[in-house]
């Protein structure tokens, strides 16, 4: 196979310009392993490889040639339907996990005085009520500790019923379809643990009830583990309001201490943004001769900060190893998720340190600072001192940050859209009744190695703004649009006449920045409080989903939680299920008579646009407006 260029690999000038660096200096990077990896397996691809037991690896043959059962006598149907069953609990263990440090972190400075004050108290009550815990006239640290028992309850409850974020969050008319189909979570935990046992060897062999179970899980993620997340974040640092920030790698500045913070979890990232503002840090950056301390953000985490600190972020997931190619980078400070090991790698070119803060997150070569709670501030003022103690050693030769950054507006938190509409989201929904914005479409993360860097986010999002379809978004989307300039208010320009009448009315871009990919759950807050307002289920909405450069584990939970809160939903990148027509029929047409929402696969995004727009035009009929 002929070497992609850099033009194939990324739209992005500021990452071309890295990869040619990287080509430069030696440097290897995730394009140049995705080369050498050609031809992928395909039976890994179509998912018929079984390796739940040691009397396999089991392969079933597509072509019906080969073997039709795996040693077990699993079929390929079965096979299918448990390696997706196991990408769902994996994404959905991801996110919940996530959410339950936060709420640790939160018990820990209630029981144990960590330094993580409420700053949102407004935010604790209202989730507080809505959870049905008394506020009035009680203390902040005893709601505050009822919460944290609430959401403790939701991982480990025995019983039955519906958790409760998701029975306090969910319309009555969703809650009534995930019961007629039996998918409602007990508890975040025990679904991801079942789906383990189901999918074990000799368990679970019907890909009907294999699936049902996946859903089930999923919602345990979306209605549970990120909706958990997004809460308690918001309650500890702050409920992100509409703010301006910068975004691609020409945000690291050639004469500060660079620090990059990478991964998930802001009970790290927020307390690094701190201890960079520390006076004596300052100082001795200063006294190596740096102008200052410059912190910006890298995936997930750097989208936190950037919503609530506008912080600026330096990429998206394929941009990561683009930023240590700068040269510039004193520290890359990485927790969980979406982490390349290869940075070690990268890194040893430069002199930028990759320092490891998770318990559960070990990047063999890198600089361990193990992080813990109790000793936050102290721990993140250590990292930072490293970080700018490693000023000096910089190769100046090695040096070439490219020029290349956009502003953003972001910041758009359901509290902070009620906000800016004054109250209420009436405006928004008469826009849609009206028929000025015909629908929402909401797309979530990630980059893929296999897509062309940020080709299929822009070209998705600039095809259905001009159909005036409002988007709203997470994750490495979000970092792709604000580095396009989709997040700036004057970009509703390129949008269709009406949806840029409204957003010039408004001051709003055409697409917004909603957070991370925990803040999906924010999504499925806004999606709820429309059916409530209009009266309908979610289905009913003018409303759809994309996943159009998908990639990991968790974009596969949340794709999943998506259809089966009720919305059609589109994946850009296949999934291992192409071997299965069963399973690719369940998840493209049974699952809308089961949860109300299904699945498509289309690897164009200017077809998958035309789709979503049918899709939307048709549910504004069926609505009758
Ligand atoms: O949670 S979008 S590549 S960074 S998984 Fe990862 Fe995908 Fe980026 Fe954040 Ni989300
Ligand atoms: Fe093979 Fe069945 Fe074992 Fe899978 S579970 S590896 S199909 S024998």
């Amino acid at each position: 196979m002929a070497k992609w260029t850099p033009e194939e690999k990324s739209i992005d000038r500021a990452t071309q310009e890295m990869i040619r660096k990287a080509e430069r200096d030696g440097v290897e990077t995730v394009w140049d392993r995705l080369e050498k990896q050609q031809p992928q397996c395909g039976y890994g691809q179509l998912g018929v490889c079984c390796k739940n037991c040691m009397q396999g690896p089991c392969r079933i043959d597509p072509f019906g040639e080969g073997p039709t059962k795996g040693v077990c006598g699993a079929t390929a149907d079965t096979i299918v339907a448990r390696t997706l069953e196991r990408m769902i609990a994996a994404g959905a263990a991801a996110h919940s996990d996530h959410g339950r440090h936060v709420v640790l972190a939160m018990y820990e400075a209630l029981e144990h005085g960590a330094p993580y004050p409420i700053k949102d108290e407004k935010k604790l009550k209202a989730v507080a009520e809505k959870l049905g815990i008394e506020t009035e006239g009680r203390e902040i640290k005893e709601i505050a500790k009822d919460l944290v028992n609430v959401a403790f309850n939701d991982f480990g409850k025995q019983d039955e019923k519906l958790i409760k974020f998701a029975d306090s969050y969910a319309n009555e008319k969703r809650k009534e379809v995930w019961k007629k189909a039996g998918v409602e979570p007990r508890n975040i935990d025990r679904e991801i643990v079942e789906a383990m046992h189901r999918t074990h060897m000799g368990v679970d062999h019907d890909p009907v009830s294999i699936i049902l179970h996946g859903i089930r899980t999923s919602l345990g993620d979306g209605w549970g583990g990120s909706l958990i997340a997004t809460e308690f974040q918001d309650i500890l640092f702050g409920t992100p309001q509409i703010n301006r920030g910068e975004a691609n790698l020409g945000v690291i500045k050639e004469d500060y201490v660079n620090i990059v913070i990478h991964g998930h979890e802001p009970v790290l990232s927020d307390k690094i943004v701190e201890a960079a503002q520390d006076e004596e840090l300052l100082e001795l950056a200063r006294k190596y001769g740096a102008k200052g301390i410059n912190t910006v953000g890298m995936c997930c985490t750097g989208l936190e900060v950037l919503m609530r600190h506008g912080t600026p972020i330096a990429g998206n997931y394929l941009q990561q190893e683009m930023a240590v190619v700068t040269g510039a980078v004193e520290a890359m400070v990485v927790d969980v998720q979406c982490i390349m090991p290869s940075l070690v790698d990268v890194a040893r070119c430069y002199h930028t340190k990759i320092i490891d803060t998770s318990d559960i997150a070990t990047f063999p070569g890198a600089l361990h600072i193990k992080f813990d709670e109790r000793r936050a501030d102290e721990i993140a003022k250590e990292i930072v001192k490293t970080a700018v103690e490693n000023f000096p050693n910089r190769n100046k030769q090695l040096i070439q940050i490219p020029q290349y950054k956009s502003e953003a507006v972001g910041g758009f938190s359901v509290e902070a859209i009620l906000d800016a509409l004054g109250g209420s989201l009436k405006p928004l929904e008469d826009a849609i009744i009206s028929g000025k914005i015909r629908g929402v479409v909401g797309i979530v993360g990630c980059n893929n190695a296999k897509v062309k860097h940020n080709y299929n986010h822009i070209t998705l999002t600039n095809e259905l703004i001009k159909n005036n379809i409002l988007i709203i978004g997470t994750g490495c989307w979000a970092t792709a649009c604000a580095e396009y300039g989709i997040f700036l208010p004057e970009y509703a320009k390129n949008a269709g006449d009406s949806l840029r009448e409204v957003c010039e009315t408004l001051g709003i871009p055409p697409a917004l920045n909603m957070g991370s990919c925990v803040d999906c759950s924010r999504m499925l807050v806004l999606a709820d409080m429309i059916a409530r307002d209009l009266n309908v289920d979610i289905p009913d909405l003018p409303l759809a989903g994309s996943a159009t450069e998908a990639m990991t584990e968790k974009a596969v939970s949340i794709g999943t939680y998506f259809v089966s809160s009720g919305i059609f939903t589109h994946l850009g990148t296949v999934p291992p299920v192409l071997g299965s027509k069963k399973v690719v029929d369940i998840l493209t047409k049974a699952a809308f008579d089961v949860v109300g929402g299904a699945f498509f696969i289309e690897p164009d995004p200017t077809k998958a646009a035309k789709i979503l727009t049918e899709y939307i035009e048709d549910k504004r009929k069926k609505l009758g407006i």
